[in-house]
């Protein structure tokens, strides 16, 4: 990404904007007194029994508002309900096909309280696992907050996945029910998730039961012994089921996200803390009131739609729009329209979607009032400062500012972002800006010493904040290794940074062998150990390289078996089995295929010298490679193909 110096000074005004304070001030207060700071911030959570000790940090664990009990589905609904939040929306839901459900707080927690009463008589009870394998549909919310309601770990597997995707985190997770629906719409085609349940569910022998959901009309065989439809076990149950109170570092859900491994990694996230980061971030970082309509148009299977689609907006009571389908279906301006329609005053959405709008044309918002927007948003990868300004320009009007906001999986919620609802900072388009208060910041070198601004570095954090993963799931000594070995008391994320004079800071990709596609999270050895799964690949080797829209597009370097030859149609076939392991989001680019892969003298495959050559960038430094054909091999076959 190129860095701009064009500063764009954006001070909103108005009364929308009602900042809380000063942002150094608080800021400030966060790093010298932390524990104040967030005891003090989390008065605005609805606590069972009040916690005994703020903070206990044992690195690298921390565990917050120790001693306190709550539980995440009472501060979502049953606060709201005694209020007049009861009969607000909570969900304007919106289906591919144009369908409308209008969801108020008082009819989510009827539903979730349903739900949970069925899922009871499944059987499920406090920490026990369930996997969520639904579309777009208010279902995945309800169930999300429901599992909540009884103390049940939850993990959300984003719809695109496969069957076998879906049994890997099913099987690492032990969960015992499996939550789907008959199908799903995409672009108008009818995905089959029930099947992929089912392909799951006859590998986990931990599943006892497979939930249906009633979503597309299309057969579905139903297995008598195993598979339920939610229609029937929600026939005459109507019932409050008491929240359990839940501690507060107690686990609410496992969500399965890319690393440095072939298999995705179980991002345990808590209770307390994360409920609390999640929604004071919302509120620095979008400044929403009551009348806010909000849509983060993320899918509810990444971390940005647990934190932001479903849990921070209901904690604050505010209203969202929920969308099932694609953002060009049935035309490339459904989200303009949408906007129109509901009168959403803050837009949360990605790079790679702006990109994406950006290429066909501004005569498309263009024809829709988007007036009624106060705040934009933007995640997911680097935001490349074109299309920044295109968003800032084309939908926000020049009137209102855009929250770069910079987080993880791991990080529960916003770390880096513009903070409107504290003060509005003047913006550069392309950087994240700022902290967070809590978020404590530094760039460093290799050898971990601190680097003057201007210098691009590793990004660390060198305290805990409420919303850090609490571990990750059955694996501590991953979670030790990943975050904390480089650099001992430190969280690494694994990205480049830069701060500049002014002290923003620039995000600016992985330092590591993730690769964002479409701002998905994906790993070059998982897509390795993908396709090394082919019986006719011998070796492989992932890299990607910068898309106009996609950000990142996966290249695939293979060598064949014997006895299999390059042709079209064992490209196809290998782009067919990837898909079917990993789901569509691991459709490769470009597949080479070549003798050698270029490796070191110790084996280990060189993926810097591939992505050069599938750059067409020099190669740099081979000192170490030990064929040196295999680069020249490489680069003929990228050359052949142009
Ligand atoms: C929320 C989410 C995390 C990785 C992260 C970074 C990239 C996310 C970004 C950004 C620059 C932003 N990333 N937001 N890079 N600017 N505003 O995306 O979580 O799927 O875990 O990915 O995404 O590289 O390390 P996750």
């Amino acid at each position: 990404m190129t860095q701009t110096d064009s500063r764009v000074t954006h001070l909103p005004t108005g009364s929308y904007y009602t900042p809380s304070g000063e942002y150094d001030d608080l800021y400030r207060r966060s790093m010298e007194d932390p524990e104040g700071f967030w005891a003090e911030q989390a008065e605005s959570l609805d606590w069972f029994k009040p916690w005994e000790k703020v903070l206990d940090w044992q690195a690298p664990y921390a565990r917050w508002f120790v001693g306190g009990k709550l539980n995440l589905s009472y501060q979502c609904l049953d606060r709201h309900v005694q209020t007049e939040v009861k009969n607000k929306v909570a969900f304007y839901w919106e289906g591919e096909l144009g369908e409308t459900q209008v969801l108020t707080y008082n009819e989510m927690y009827r539903l979730t309280n349903n739900y949970a009463a069925a899922l009871k008589r499944l059987g499920v009870k406090r920490g026990d696992k369930v996997a969520l394998y639904l579309p777009m549909i208010p279902a995945l919310p309800v169930f999300m907050l429901a599992c909540a309601r009884l103390g049940a770990i939850f993990t959300v597997v984003f719809s695109a996945f496969s069957g076998q995707a879906l049994a890997d985190r099913v099987e690492d997770v032990g969960a015992k029910v499996i939550i789907t629906s008959s199908g799903m719409h995409r672009r108008g085609k009818i995905l089959p998730l029930k099947e992929n349940a089912v392909e799951a569910a006859v590998k986990c022998p931990c599943v006892e039961k497979i939930v249906v959901v009633k979503h597309t009309g299309h057969h579905t065989e139903m297995d008598p012994d195993r598979d339920v439809w939610l229609d029937d076990i929600l026939a005459g149950v109507d019932e409050y089921v008491a929240p359990e109170a839940m501690d507060a570092n107690d686990p609410l859900f496992v969500l399965y996200t890319s690393g440095s491994t072939g298999k995705p990694k179980g991002i345990l996230h808590g209770t307390a803390g994360y409920a609390l980061w999640i929604a004071k971030t919302l509120q620095w970082a979008f400044n929403p009131d009551q009348k806010s309509v909000f849509w983060c148009t993320a899918d509810i299977g990444w971390i940005t739609g647990h934190s932001y689609v479903v849990f921070a907006p209901l904690e604050l009571g505010l209203t969202s729009v929920m969308y099932e389908g694609a953002p060009d279906f049935p035309a490339i301006d459904r989200w303009w329209q949408l906007i129109a329609k509901y009168g959403v005053t803050i837009f949360y959405t990605s790079p790679t979607a702006i990109r994406m709008f950006m290429r066909h044309g501004e005569e498309w918002p263009a024809k829709y009032d988007l007036s009624s927007l106060k705040s934009l948003g933007s995640v997911g990868e680097p935001i490349n400062p074109e299309a920044w300004l295109w968003y800032y320009r084309n939908i926000g009007h020049e009137r209102i500012s855009i929250s770069d906001t910079w987080w993880q999986t791991e990080t529960g919620g916003f770390m880096i972002s513009p903070t409107p609802g504290i003060q509005p900072h003047p913006l550069k388009p392309g950087s994240a800006t700022k902290p967070m208060p809590g978020v404590d910041v530094a760039v460093l070198d290799p050898d971990g010493k601190e680097l003057p601004n201007g210098q691009t570095g590793f990004i660390v954090i060198r305290k805990p904040w409420p919303g850090m993963l609490l571990d990750i799931y059955q694996n501590q000594e991953l979670y030790q290794q990943t975050y904390w070995s480089r650099f001992p008391g430190y969280y690494l994320p694994g990205d480049f940074c830069m701060k500049d004079q002014d002290n923003f800071l620039w995000l600016l990709g992985r330092a590591d062998e993730v690769i964002k596609v479409a701002g998905h999270r994906i790993s070059t050895a998982e897509l390795e150990s993908s396709i090394v799964g082919h019986s006719a690949v011998a070796e492989a080797a992932a890299c990607s390289r910068p898309d106009e829209v996609k950000g990142e597009a996966i290249i695939l370097f293979v060598t064949l078996r014997k006895g299999t030859d390059p042709s079209p149609e064992i490209k196809a076939e290998l782009t067919r089995h990837l898909r079917a392991t990993i789901g569509a989001l691991a459709t490769p680019e470009e597949i080479f295929f070549v003798n050698l892969l270029p490796k070191t003298r110790s084996g280990k495959i060189m993926r810097r010298l591939l992505k050069a050559v599938a750059t067409g960038a020099t190669v740099g430094d081979t000192s170490t490679l030990d064929d040196g054909a295999s680069i020249d091999e490489a680069r003929a076959a990228f050359e052949e193909l142009k």
